[in-house]
C-alpha cells in the first residue's frame, strides 16, 4: 500500500505518492486553486488525484499545512497564507479522497521527512530549519515529532532580534523573521537602498560584491546563528539541517552561518551536532507529511494486566478486581528458565483462571521450542497467543499452530531483533508484540530506543497495507511511558509492576489513571 503526501503551499500544493519502501513514485506540481476556502481546495485536490492516481492504491494521506495545526492532526487552527481559521480540514479533504488524513505542519513535516528518509536518518534529536520569507523549524525527538506542551514548539522566527519597530506577520514587532529570513532581508534592502528589491536580487548583489548587500545577509546570518546557538545548547540535538530557499545560498548564507555557529556554541570535549544541508530540498514537506500520517483511524488503548505482577496468594480477588474495572485482556507470561533465566505461570494455572472468568487471554510464551506449549492452552477466538521470533527455526509453523488451535496468534520481538525479520510472517499475525525491556522479569527499566521502533514498526506494517495488524508492547508500560508509546503508535499496552499492579495505587485507582491516558 502507498501513502500520498500533500503540501499545501501559499500559492502551489506539491503532491507525492511514497512505494512501502518511501521511494516517490508517482507525483504531481499545481497551482493552487482561485477558491482557496478548505472545501475549494480540498475540491481540487479531489480531481487531482482522481486524474494522475486513481490507478494506484492509497491507503492514506498526510497534508503539510502553511500554518498552526491541532494536536490531533484534524484542526488547520490558523493558516494567514490562505486565510483558514480553525477550520477542519481533515474531514473536508476525507470527504473528497475519500482515505484517513492526518494534517501536519510544513515545517514539523519537513523535519520528520529529513528525519525518516533524509539527510537526518538515524540521529535521535533532530532540528530542521525551513528558510523561506519566514523562518519555520521542526524538532523531531526520538521518532516523534515535538509539539511542545502547548503546540507551539518551534517558532524560533518569533524571537526578539532588533529595535526598530518592524511589524512582523504574527502581530508583533521587530521579530527575528522581520530580519534573518527572506522578509527581513527585502526589508534591510529597503531600508539601505531606498528602493524595493527582492531576497534573490540582494543575494545576486552581494554576489556581485557590494558591500551594502553582503552587510545585510551578513547581519541576518549572525542573528540567526545566535537562534541555532540557543537551539542547540537548550536541546542538545545530533543534527541541526537548513532546507528552504535561503538554504540553497551556500556561500553566502549556509556556510557562514555554520562557520558562526561552531565558533560560538557551546560544547562538551568539542563535540558538536552535525550542521548541513536538508536532503530532500523542495520534497521535505511533502516526504515528511506522507511518513507522519497515520493510516488507521486512531482506536482507543486497550491494557493487557499482566498477571505474573497479581497477588499470587489472591490470584482470584485481582481478577475480579480487573474485571470490574473493564480491563480488556489478562496477559500471562510462560517463561521456561533457558530462553530466559526464569520460571513462570505453569499452563495448569492459566487453564484453571481461564474457568472463572471471559476477559480475553494473551498468553506470551517466553520458551525455547514454543511449539510443544501451544497444545496445553484451553483458549478460544477472543484469545490471542504469542511466541517469539527468537525462540524457534520454525516460527511460521508455530503461529499457524495458533490459528488452528482458533486463537489469534502473534510474533513477539526483542528490543534487539529487526522489524524487518517479520516481514515474510505478516499473513499469518494479527498482532506484534514489541518487546520494551528484554523479557524475562517484571520491574525493569524501558529500553529507551524501542519507541521509536514502535513509529517504525507502525509505519512498516502500514506501508505493507497489514493496518489491522495491532501493535502489543510489554515492558515498563507505566503511567509517564504509554502516552509515549500510544503516540508512536502501539495499541495495546502490558501493564505490570509500572501501572496495574503499582502496590502503592491499588487496581481500582492505577486503572482510572490508565483510562485517562488511553481514552482520551
Ligand atoms: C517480561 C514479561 C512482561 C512483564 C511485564 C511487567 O518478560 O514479558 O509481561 O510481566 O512487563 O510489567 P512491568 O510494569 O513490571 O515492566
Ligand atoms: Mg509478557
Amino acid at each position: 500500500m502507498r501513502r500520498i503526501g500533500i503540501d499545501v503551499g501559499g500559492t502551489k500544493i506539491n503532491i507525492g505518492v511514497l512505494d512501502e519502501y518511501n521511494n516517490i513514485c508517482g507525483r504531481v506540481e499545481a497551482k493552487l486553486p482561485p477558491d482557496k476556502s478548505a472545501e475549494g481546495i480540498a475540491e481540487f485536490i479531489g480531481k487531482l488525484l482522481k486524474t494522475h492516481f486513481s490507478e494506484m492504491p492509497i491507503s492514506c494521506a498526510g497534508v503539510g499545512i502553511p500554518g498552526t495545526v491541532d494536536s490531533t492532526g484534524r484542526i488547520a487552527r490558523k493558516v494567514p497564507n490562505i486565510g483558514w481559521d480553525n477550520v477542519n480540514f481533515a474531514d473536508i479533504l476525507e470527504k473528497h479522497i475519500g482515505i484517513p488524513v492526518t494534517l501536519i505542519q510544513d515545517s514539523r513535516a519537513a523535519a520528520f521527512g529529513e528525519y525518516m528518509a533524509g539527510a537526518g536518518q538515524n540521529r535521535n534529536v533532530l532540528v530542521c530549519v525551513t528558510l523561506g520569507t519566514g523562518i519555520g523549524t521542526g524538532i523531531v525527538i526520538n521518532g516523534s515529532i515535538f509539539d511542545g506542551g502547548l503546540g507551539a514548539s518551534g517558532e524560533i522566527g518569533h524571537l526578539p532580534s532588533g529595535d526598530e519597530g518592524r511589524e512582523c506577520g504574527c502581530g508583533k514587532k521587530d521579530c527575528m523573521e522581520c530580519y534573518a529570513a527572506g522578509k527581513g532581508i527585502e526589508l534591510s534592502a529597503k531600508k539601505v537602498f531606498g528602493e524595493e528589491l527582492s531576497c534573490n536580487e540582494v543575494f545576486e548583489l552581494a554576489n556581485n560584491g557590494d558591500i551594502r548587500a553582503g552587510k545585510i545577509i551578513e547581519d541576518a546570518v549572525q542573528r540567526l546563528g545566535k537562534a541555532m546557538i540557543s537551539i542547540i545548547n537548550l536541546l542538545s540535538p545530533d543534527a541541526l539541517l537548513f532546507s528552504g530557499g535561503i538554504s540553497r545560498q551556500k556561500e553566502l548564507f549556509v556556510n557562514p552561518l555554520i562557520d558562526y555557529i561552531e565558533k560560538h556554541c557551546y560544547s562538551t570535549n568539542g563535540e558538536l551536532p552535525f550542521i548541513g544541508a536538508a536532503k530532500l530540498g523542495p520534497d521535505a514537506p511533502m516526504v515528511g507529511a506522507a511518513l507522519a500520517a497515520k493510516c488507521r483511524a486512531k482506536s482507543k488503548g486497550k491494557i493487557s494486566a499482566s498477571m505474573m505482577c497479581a497477588d499470587m496468594l489472591h490470584m482470584e480477588e485481582d481478577v475480579r478486581e480487573l474485571e470490574k474495572n473493564d480491563v480488556q485482556m489478562l496477559h500471562f507470561d510462560v517463561m521456561d528458565g533457558h530462553f530466559v533465566p526464569n520460571l513462570m505461570l505453569p499452563a495448569e494455572m492459566i487453564n484453571q483462571i481461564k474457568k472463572i472468568t471471559d476477559i480475553p487471554f494473551d498468553i506470551h510464551i517466553m520458551a525455547e521450542n514454543p511449539e510443544q506449549y501451544i497444545e496445553k492452552y484451553n483458549v478460544c477466538k477472543d484469545d490471542i497467543i504469542s511466541v517469539h521470533y527468537e525462540s524457534t527455526p520454525h516460527i511460521q509453523k508455530a503461529l499457524s499452530s495458533i490459528k488452528q488451535k482458533g486463537a489469534k496468534a502473534a510474533v513477539a520481538i526483542n528490543p534487539g531483533t529487526p522489524i524487518e525479520s517479520i516481514r515474510e510472517i505478516l499473513d499469518d499475525i494479527d498482532m506484534v508484540l514489541v518487546m520494551t525491556v528484554n523479557p524475562g522479569f517484571a520491574g525493569q527499566k524501558l529500553v529507551p530506543q524501542c519507541i521509536e521502533k514502535i513509529t517504525r514498526m507502525r509505519r512498516f506494517l502500514d506501508g505493507l497495507g497489514y493496518t489491522n495488524i495491532e501493535i502489543e508492547v510489554d515492558g515498563n508500560c507505566s503511567f509517564e511511558n504509554i502516552p509515549k508509546m500510544m503516540n508512536a503508535g502501539a495499541d495495546i499496552f502490558v501493564a505490570g509492576s509500572s501501572s496495574v499492579f503499582d502496590p502503592k495505587l491499588g487496581i481500582e485507582k492505577a486503572m482510572v489513571k490508565l483510562r485517562e491516558i488511553i481514552e482520551p
